[in-house]
């Protein structure tokens, strides 16, 4: 298992939070999501022989919460 670092300006309320949660939680080898509203950061845990950063980062994009990767996170 692993765990990425994600920050997303766009997250501004529960709402965003439920979305994101809901949506990444829905992808094949992710195993865990949380959304923290204070600092807009979205920790994910996932098994990385079934997904990788790229395709959550690209499923983030879709649905218009473009993230980077916390630096040191990796
Ligand atoms: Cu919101």
């Amino acid at each position: 298992m692993q765990t990425i670092k994600l920050n997303s300006k766009s997250i501004s309320c529960e709402g965003c939070r439920k979305t994101i949660t809901k949506t990444l939680e829905r992808m094949i080898g992710v195993k865990d999501v949380q959304v923290d509203l204070n600092t807009k950061d979205i920790t994910v845990t996932f098994n990385p022989k079934w997904t990788n950063e790229n395709k959550i980062m690209k499923k983030l994009t879709k649905i218009n919460y473009p993230a980077t990767i916390v630096k040191g996170s990796k």
